[in-house]
């Protein structure tokens, strides 16, 4: 632990890549853990247009079970170390596979989510949004105030591509890194998983917290095979100590 806090420390440009791991000490199910989301159903039957548009019923109730799971969710520890290391002005950016708003609930403020937010409903047709307070009703279908057609989860599902901007600027920050910190994923959802590669590729250093392996796990210079809470527990009080800030 102590040479990853020195790297942190002498990093000129510290991000993170986070999965779902992060939220699961938050009580959100992951993907393609034991309790993952997908047990009972598999990716390509719910997070996909094609599935959406075979059985939008189903989809949206899915969605609106989870979207009450992660509203009523609170951060943990690692949500809480990301933005104290933020606030530390130490750590640059997050960028999140997650579709929680835990780390902004957290208090971070420079996040770029990948894979989109349970807290955005889209229209399928016009560039009508909106922010979810709660979850829809399902049914009825939710429709477009503007266009009355249908209405869908601001996520990003299988087979669509990500969003430009939000692609564009991680990759931007990965060049930018020197120090990538990887927690919580699985790294098996591209082209998320092979962010981290870019600063690998630049002579930068990878530091995963994961209690398992993963697809990164083999360059991976630093493994903290800790949950993430802990982790970022005992990172952030290092850091805090060796800047001989009291820890409050
Ligand atoms: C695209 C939003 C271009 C929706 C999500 C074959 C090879 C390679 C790629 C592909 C392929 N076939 C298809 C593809 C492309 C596909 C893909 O990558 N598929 C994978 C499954 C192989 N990707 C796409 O489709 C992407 N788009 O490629 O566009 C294109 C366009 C047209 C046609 C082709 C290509 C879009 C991907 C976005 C999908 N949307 N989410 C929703 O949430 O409903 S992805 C979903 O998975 C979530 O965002 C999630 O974050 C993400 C990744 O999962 P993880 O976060 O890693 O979670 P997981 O459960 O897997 O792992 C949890 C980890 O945490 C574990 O390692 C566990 O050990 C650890 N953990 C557990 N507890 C803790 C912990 N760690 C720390 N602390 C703990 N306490
Ligand atoms: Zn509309």
């Amino acid at each position: 632990m102590r040479d990853v806090i020195g790297v942190i420390l002498n990093a000129k440009h510290l991000t993170a890549l986070t999965g779902a791991g992060v939220s699961a000490e938050s009580g959100i199910p992951t993907f393609r853990g034991k309790d993952g989301l997908w047990n009972k159903y598999k990716p390509e039957e719910l997070a996909t247009p094609q599935a959406f548009a075979r059985n939008p019923e189903l989809v949206w109730k899915w969605y609106a079970w989870r979207m009450d799971i992660v509203f009523n969710a609170k951060p943990n520890p690692a949500h809480y170390g990301f933005a104290e290391l933020e606030r530390l002005r130490i750590l640059k950016c997050i960028i999140t596979q997650n579709v929680d708003d835990l780390h902004e609930r957290a208090g971070s403020k420079n996040v770029l989510h990948l894979h989109g937010s349970l807290r955005k409903i889209v229209c399928t047709k016009c560039d009508y949004s909106e922010y979810a307070e709660k979850p829809p009703k399902i049914p009825p279908l939710p429709k477009c105030p503007k266009c009355n057609s249908l209405l869908r989860p601001g996520v990003v599902w299988f087979g669509e591509m990500l969003p430009q901007d939000v692609l564009s600027k991680a990759i931007d920050e990965m060049y930018k890194s020197d120090v990538v910190i990887v927690a919580g994923t699985s790294a098996v959802v591209q082209p998320a998983a092979s962010l981290p590669l870019i600063v690998k590729r630049n002579g930068g250093v990878i530091i995963e917290i994961n209690p398992s392996e993963t697809a990164l796990s083999y360059i991976a210079d630093y493994r903290i095979e800790k949950p993430a809470g802990v982790a970022m527990k005992e990172i952030v009080g290092e850091i805090k100590r060796a800047l001989s800030l009291e820890t409050p």
